[in-house]
């Protein structure tokens, strides 16, 4: 954030917040950034949009925080028949080590229940209308914002910003072409990209993976008396991590970045990003360079993101 104008912008989080996964990672990163979201929306995806909304009040509260959080929506815009049980035969075929959490295909709460959810969409379509500027912060499955688009007129849509954490330009990490978040609900992604913002930027899964927050940041970062310090040594005391590599990613703390440090270091194209929603390529993104609505983000600095994250959420709260 560099100018007060950013600053006064509104900001809103639809995450599937977990734990201290990647998105929880990122709201203590903007927590302790003072970029406090006026709302925040849950959605399945790692979880539940219930359990979710549950993580994220808890994480807000232990920042001293009041957020706005709404639970939101638990199934994706495609659940509807023949193409819900195409869709689970996909995942159904996929390596058995394939992460794919809420949509696992032997889940029957998730797969045999209409259990649509809580009010998110219209709780974000209402902020939207009420707020002269805002930034939507995409960190799930686009399911809520892409219900809340379709409440809106387009002369509301331009005065927001949408920033994506997802997709995949040059490979996926749940099929070979497909992102978890995009894959997740790419007919919702879809709405979202065929509407009116003022401008949307997508930062897709080779830029989100590239920084790794390493065991000696973590050991730096618990030792420190903040509520992610404190949240970090109690995971690392109760289960610690050992050799293992699967905690580094912090994906969504890189979307995070890119939408409030306009200083950090990346590059980005212009062009046309599209969704494919055919079930054979459920969820691969094209896209086309030149003139088009869409930013994608193609390259960061991974060690600048690691840096700044490392400072902002070292930062004691007495100093802030
Ligand atoms: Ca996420």
């Amino acid at each position: 954030m560099s100018s007060e104008q950013d600053t006064a912008r509104h900001l809103i989080v639809d995450t599937d917040t977990l734990g201290i996964n990647d998105d929880a990672l990122a709201l203590h990163y903007l927590f302790a950034l003072a970029r406090t979201p006026q709302l925040i929306t849950t959605v399945f995806g790692n979880s539940t949009a219930t359990a979710s909304a549950g993580h994220a009040r808890a994480l807000a509260r232990h920042h001293l925080l009041d957020i706005d959080v709404v639970q939101g929506r638990e199934k994706p815009l495609w659940w509807y028949e023949p193409l819900r049980q195409d869709v689970r035969a996909v995942i159904a075929a996929l390596p058995a080590d394939t992460y794919v959490a809420s949509l696992r295909p032997d889940d029957a709460g998730f797969w045999e229940t209409d259990l649509q959810g809580g009010p998110a969409p219209e709780a974000l379509a209402a902020a939207l209308k009420h707020s002269r500027g805002a930034d939507v912060l995409a960190l799930g499955p686009l399911t809520n914002i892409a219900r809340a688009v379709r409440q809106l007129a387009p002369s509301i849509l331009v005065r927001h910003r949408l920033f994506i954490s997802g997709g995949s330009i040059k490979g996926g990490n749940v099929t070979e072409h497909a992102e978890f978040n995009a894959f997740a609900d790419p007919e919702a992604l879809k709405v979202c990209l065929s509407a009116g913002w003022e401008s949307l930027v997508m930062v897709p899964l080779e830029v989100l993976q590239a920084p790794r927050l390493g065991p000696a940041a973590v050991d730096r970062i618990r030792r420190t008396d903040t509520p992610l310090g404190q949240a970090l040594d109690k995971l690392e005391r109760e289960s610690p991590r050992g050799e293992s590599k699967d905690r580094e990613p912090i994906w969504d703390v890189v979307a995070a970045s890119v939408m409030a440090d306009d200083t950090l270091p990346s590059r980005a194209e212009t062009g046309t990003i599209s969704v494919d929603t055919d079930p054979a390529n459920w969820g691969a993104i094209r896209f086309r360079q030149g003139d088009g609505p869409h930013r994608l983000v193609t390259h960061i600095d991974p060690d600048a993101v690691l840096r700044r994250f490392e400072a902002v959420v070292s930062q004691p709260r007495s100093s802030r």
